[in-house]
């Protein structure tokens, strides 16, 4: 190794110990390289812990303690990492045609998607029951087209998905977290109420929408229509309230518009009163929904919707894992405002004024973005123009914001650039455990190696769990992770081969015996005109079937059976020249149709590496 190249994997190591020291031009990583007392003869420096293993390094073959579950934004996609290795294990294909696993062209998967082939996820959250993760669901947004999905977490593939009426720019979504109940939904941008063509140069006139899904059945329950857009959402513990961030109170079409105002809002929702609402048939039908209930009665303040006033375009919304608060989180203001959720009653019973309900409003730095939890009392904000994360203190925030003398900032640390949204370990739980805390950074500039113009994001991972804040690894990740949650690992029990319970399975079956098929044993070819359905299995390292008889202009549905019950071994299916690639786990059966259009011999094989002679896992596609 070269003098400097031995300075790099040394300042490398010392990053993820956060313990190296340059002595007399030779790097020692402390705790890497023996004991800090005989190596370089200094002996521990202040600060470091000599013995202790770096921080976030998972050793190969060790497990990492959380999953991270992260959205893809433009890439319509979910992504699983380890925390705290950082580690990608999945990507999650749900708004985006995926050519992996062929979603997006299997039968199933086009029928989910309606058509339409991308998204931009930018909220993921797991369903609830008693204030924590129950290892169900993953919920996950569609802002490009208004949608939300779920992804069942014992196969972790996309099992629904709602396209929510009278909505554009679906952003912010919360589950319930009492149950799994609803999921909340807000709409970003006002539009016309029904955006049909009327109204349209009238902005005074659009609305926005907080749509309630049901977690289970995935149906849309109810929507309020508001006056103002809706940014984040939170709920709270108890299955009272939802929340909504609301910055242009303005209702304004610019940007300078959206900023003209000092005070935007909070919304807060009383889920039982618009329930009630709701029963009494109090609703409109809007866009072809009959269940809107309007909650902009007296100016916007009423038994169903009440707005705290907060400064300036308010962004992040979060509650703290007591259930005690919700911290919206400044953007354009450098304050977050802490809401006293036990207030709210009152402001709704009309004996407070909603302000009354704001009990802090620490200064926590320029373009507080989003706040994180450690269950020790203390927030994390994600600071997006001043590009660090501040630690403060709930308490004492409180107690400053009552007059008292007192500094709520327990410390700043630097982030590498601009960090969007934060999320700690179990932090919107109530178990929040303060090991790990995320600054998912949207620049990571000079941090990696340059890949043309576009780079990839900084998604930095801190250890929370001490006195100072210490950061410990740089992820890169593909544009672009909005938000994250950290899960521990054994509130998830994902299946080890497909158990053939899910929704899809009814499809599948009803083919079957339509054809007279054992689909787990048969082979064969059935033809209804020029319709032509494929049945055929894979068991390492063969088809079924080698050589498959259709003729030109036939429309082709080909339904592959994985019958090895071996976990972690795929197949699937590739047709050459015919756009045609799917996943068959094992157990599983999946299925996808195309055109056959020219005579000839193409050869179909597995694309996934499942045997000694997986190469020779293949067959004749013969179009007569
Ligand atoms: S937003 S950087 Cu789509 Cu979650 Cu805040
Ligand atoms: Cu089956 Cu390769």
């Amino acid at each position: 190794m070269s003098e400097d190249s031995k300075k790099q994997a040394a300042s490398r190591r010392g990053f993820l110990s956060g313990a190296a020291v340059l002595v007399g031009g030779t790097a020692v990583a402390w705790g890497l390289e023996g004991c800090a007392g005989d190596a370089g003869g200094g002996g521990a420096k202040p600060g470091t812990t000599p013995h202790a293993k770096p921080k976030g390094h998972v050793e190969p073959g060790q497990m990492d303690d959380y999953y991270g579950f992260f959205s893809g934004g433009q890439s319509g996609e979910i992504r699983i990492l380890g925390v705290p290795s950082m580690r990608e294990l999945k990507r999650i294909p749900v708004f985006n045609r995926d050519s992996t696993t062929g979603y997006g062209a299997t039968d199933w998967t086009k029928e989910l998607l309606g058509g339409t082939m991308s998204g931009d996820t930018h909220h993921v959250h797991l369903s609830y029951t008693d204030g924590t993760y129950d290892g169900r669901y993953v919920y996950v947004n569609d802002k490009a087209s208004a949608r939300l999905a779920r992804i069942g977490l014992k196969t972790m593939e996309t099992d629904a998905i709602v396209s929510i009426p009278n909505s554009q720019g679906t952003h912010g979504i919360f589950p319930q977290r009492h149950k799994t109940g609803l999921v909340v939904c807000n709409s970003e941008f006002r539009i016309p109420q029904p955006n049909v063509g009327a109204d349209m140069d009238d902005p005074s006139k659009y609305a926005g929408m907080h749509t309630a899904v049901d977690g289970e059945t995935m149906e849309v329950v109810w929507q309020v229509m508001v006056h103002g857009n809706l940014d984040l959402a939170a709920t709270d513990y108890e299955g009272k309230y939802s929340f909504a961030t609301c910055y242009n109170s303005e209702g304004a079409v610019t940007l300078e518009g959206m900023m003209a105002a000092d005070q935007d809002w909070v919304y807060v929702f009383n889920l039982a009163a618009i329930a009630a609402a709701v029963k009494a048939g109090k609703t409109l039908t809007v866009g072809g929904f009959d269940k809107v209930v309007d909650g902009r009665g007296n100016g916007g303040d009423n038994e169903l919707v009440q707005r705290v006033p907060v400064p300036k375009s308010p962004h992040g919304i979060n509650v703290s894992p007591d259930g005690k608060y919700a911290i919206a989180s400044g953007k354009l203001s450098p304050t977050c405002s802490v809401i006293d959720i036990s207030k709210l009653a009152d402001v709704f019973a009309g004996k407070i004024k909603p302000r009354d309900a704001v009990v802090a409003e620490p200064e926590v730095g320029l373009g507080p973005l989003h706040t994180a939890f450690d269950g020790r009392g203390n927030a994390y904000t994600s600071i997006f123009i001043d590009s660090v994360m501040t630690k403060w203190n709930i308490d004492k925030a409180i107690a400053q914001f009552g007059g008292e003398d007192v500094d709520p900032i327990i410390e700043k640390i630097d982030v590498h650039y601009q960090v969007g949204h934060t999320n700690a370990s179990m932090s919107e739980t109530k178990e929040a455990d303060g090991k790990w805390l995320l600054a998912l950074c949207k620049f990571s500039k000079d941090r990696f190696l340059p890949v043309g113009p576009l780079r990839a994001e900084n998604d930095q991972l801190i250890d929370m769990s001490g006195d100072k804040l210490e950061l410990v690894h740089d992820g890169a990740s593909a544009p672009e992770p909005h938000d994250a949650v950290i899960v521990l690992r054994d509130k998830i029990h994902p299946e080890k081969v497909q158990t053939r319970t899910d929704p899809r399975f009814k499809i599948y079956e009803k083919w079957a015996k339509e054809d007279g098929i054992n689909i787990m044993k048969d082979n064969k070819v059935i033809r209804k005109g020029n319709k032509v359905r494929v049945w055929m299995t894979s068991q390492a390292p063969n088809y079924g079937m080698t050589e498959v008889r259709v003729k030109a202009g036939d429309e082709v549905q080909w339904l592959v059976t994985n019958i090895d019950n071996v976990e972690d071994l795929s197949h699937g299916l590739c047709v050459v020249q015919h756009d045609v690639i799917m996943l068959v786990n094992a157990q599983d059966t999946n299925s996808i149709t195309f055109k056959v259009p020219n005579k000839g011999v193409f050869w179909y094989y597995c694309p996934w590496f499942c045997h000694a002679l997986h190469l020779e896992m293949r067959g004749r596609m013969i179009v007569e």
